[in-house]
């Protein structure tokens, strides 16, 4: 019958990258690229929203290794202001006035010394009570108070000609002043010498170590945000308190009221939009006119159920290639979210044209995520479970999933709870994710993430040629740190 001829669609294990003419060296390959219209990346890469990945210490990780992390929100809509928050002043480089320590010129010198060591910092700025900056104290002029004058004031023992700076001081500049007068802080002062803030040495080196931080336009870290399709009070404080992104975080947002909702919360905030879940070509174009971003992944994701469930989905590969054709003709960025296991697979959605992949399994582990560390038959995992699981629906996992149930019972789950291996740390997961995807554009001789998406071209692979691809015939003795078995 008709019904019966039906089209075939492929995923990441149904293909391959083409070898390809190259003269790109994996090192000179550069992953730059847009997430949504206005906000790019020096990595491709975004952490799942779901509650055993992305919380504000992933996502200030994330950032600072160039990708963007995604809160999640299974929380109330004032702990994900403050989760914005968090993320948008980690790293800053003026610590605002409110988060400096700072001592007073009475307080004896015993105390202060205690004070820092509570509050883990070597120094601190003395102030007077309308915060007239009067002296700077550290940890080596205190010491030898501690021995013989432990009960003096401050005053006695700060050093009290301050070098001090304005607030629109560059790194640049604020390390040459510490250089020239031998001092590891610099607090910062309006014209009437009022403390406003306070630059650290530390905090110059961190951010010349991340050289590739995802930073908006005023410096601050880039901090995602998802938001339940009617959430309209969550867009809004999320906004407000300076999320990049907002991400509308459906199952299915090819559903017309989703869509109208989108597109309200859109018209109410100053962050880009990106839709999604899509997957189908007719999706993407019903949101083309408004979207800053479109994300794909129906089904694929590794504690997912939703095919199974309901019998829906669209294998990845295929879903990244239909929504890419029509988000491409509206400059509208693809991400690819969901099933990706391997940096192989991250390289091949971009190669189906997606313009960055989103990955919740592969971060699970992570020291970053939220949760800790279990040990089972001697080996370490963290939880990990999708956001349409029983156990993340009780505790408020929102409307992305059919929930229509108060009793755990009554719920129709879309996705299971699970443990994923313990990792390490984010940057190195991050540093093998992105090596990879840079060996693959070396391979297809594509320089650029635009020129993976045009040049790129797949074959097909078949059960033997995929029993082919992974080690066989041998037994692994030493572990990859880039491939596990399946
Ligand atoms: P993966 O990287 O394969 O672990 O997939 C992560 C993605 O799975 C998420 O970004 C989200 O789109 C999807 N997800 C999250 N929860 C569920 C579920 O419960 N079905 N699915």
């Amino acid at each position: 019958s008709e019904k019966l001829r039906v089209p075939e669609a492929l995923t990441f294990d149904d293909v391959l990258l083409r070898p390809m003419e190259s003269r790109v060296e994996p090192d000179d390959a550069d992953v730059a690229t847009h997430v949504s219209k206005n906000v790019k990346l020096e990595i491709p890469i975004l952490s799942a929203a779901m509650d055993t990945v992305t919380e504000s210490d992933l996502a200030i990780a994330m950032a600072r290794e160039g990708g963007l992390g995604v809160l999640h929100r299974n929380m109330t809509v004032e702990e994900t202001a403050d989760e914005v928050a968090r993320v948008k002043q980690a790293h800053e480089l003026v610590i605002r006035r409110e988060n400096v320590v700072t001592a007073n010129p009475e307080q004896t010198v015993s105390d202060v010394d205690k004070m820092m060591g509570r509050e883990g910092v070597s120094g601190a700025p003395v102030v007077d009570t309308d915060d007239t900056v009067l002296g700077i104290i550290s940890a080596t002029d205190i010491r030898p108070y501690l021995e013989v004058g432990e009960s003096d004031a401050v005053s006695e023992a700060m050093t009290d000609e301050v070098i001090t700076a304005s607030e629109d001081v560059t790194a640049r500049e604020a390390l040459e002043l510490m250089y020239d007068y031998k001092i590891e802080r610099v607090p910062i002062v309006d014209e009437q010498s009022r403390l406003v803030g306070l630059v650290t040495m530390q905090g110059v080196l961190e951010r010349r170590e991340h050289e590739y931080a995802a930073r908006d336009e005023s410096g601050r870290l880039r901090a995602g945000v998802a938001v339940g399709p009617f959430e309209i009070d969550r867009a809004t404080a999320a906004d407000e308190a300076g999320a990049d992104v907002l991400f509308i975080d459906c199952a299915h947002a090819h559903n017309l009221n989703v869509i109208d909702s989108a597109r309200e919360i859109k018209s109410l905030v100053d962050a880009d939009v990106v839709v999604g879940n899509i997957g189908t070509r007719e999706a993407a174009q019903e949101i083309a006119d408004f979207a800053d971003g479109m994300k794909v992944g129906i089904g694929p994701g590794s504690i997912c159920t939703t095919r199974v469930v309901s019998g829906a989905g669209m294998p990845q590969i295929t879903a990244v290639s239909e929504v890419a054709d029509v988000a491409s003709k509206h400059g509208i960025p693809v991400i690819a979210d969901g099933g990706i296991r391997y940096s192989g697979d991250a390289i091949k959605a971009i190669a189906a044209g997606a313009d960055a992949v989103m990955l919740g399994s592969y971060f699970a582990g992570t020291d970053e995520a939220p949760g800790r560390v279990i040990t089972m038959n001697g080996k370490r995992y963290k939880q990990y479970r999708g956001m349409g699981s029983v156990g993340a629906m009780k505790s408020g996992g929102g409307d992305r999933y059919l929930k229509d149930a108060d009793e755990e019972d009554e719920f129709v789950p879309e996705g299971v709870e699970a443990a994923t291996p313990y990792k390490g740390t984010l940057a190195s997961e991050l540093h093998q994710l992105v090596g990879g995807m840079k060996s693959g554009m070396g391979y297809v001789g594509a320089e650029t993430v635009p020129e993976v998406k045009a040049a790129a071209r797949f074959v097909r692979v078949s059960a033997a040629g995929q029993t082919e691809g992974h080690p066989h015939d041998v037994m692994i003795t030493d572990e990859a740190p880039n491939y596990s078995p399946q």
